[in-house]
């Protein structure tokens, strides 16, 4: 039987919000392949009011939600894609 993974809890929000951004990643990555399109993205935030929410504090000046600027903040080598190491460092 593997260690309970219930202990890396105690040890501070650090390990709580990399599994957060996990599952956030996986969720958006609608096709599966390990990165986020801004089709992804769009499709994603614009199904999910609770998501938008989370990448609210990318969206520039309060100005009309655009997921293409917080796509464009996250995607720090401009490649048109997102991958978990960007994300993970962009949110982290
Ligand atoms: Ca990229």
């Amino acid at each position: 039987m593997p260690p309970k993974r219930g202990s890396v809890f105690n040890s501070g929000s650090k390990v709580d919000r990399r599994l957060e951004l996990k599952k956030i990643f996986s969720i958006i990555d609608l096709d599966k392949s390990g990165t986020i399109s801004l089709t992804e993205l769009t499709s994603v935030l614009t199904a999910n009011p609770n998501l938008k929410q989370f990448f609210e504090h990318r969206n520039a000046s309060g100005s009309a939600f655009d997921p293409s600027s917080i796509f464009d903040s996250i995607d720090s080598n401009h490649d048109g894609s997102i991958s978990w190491d960007e994300f993970q460092v962009s949110e982290s």
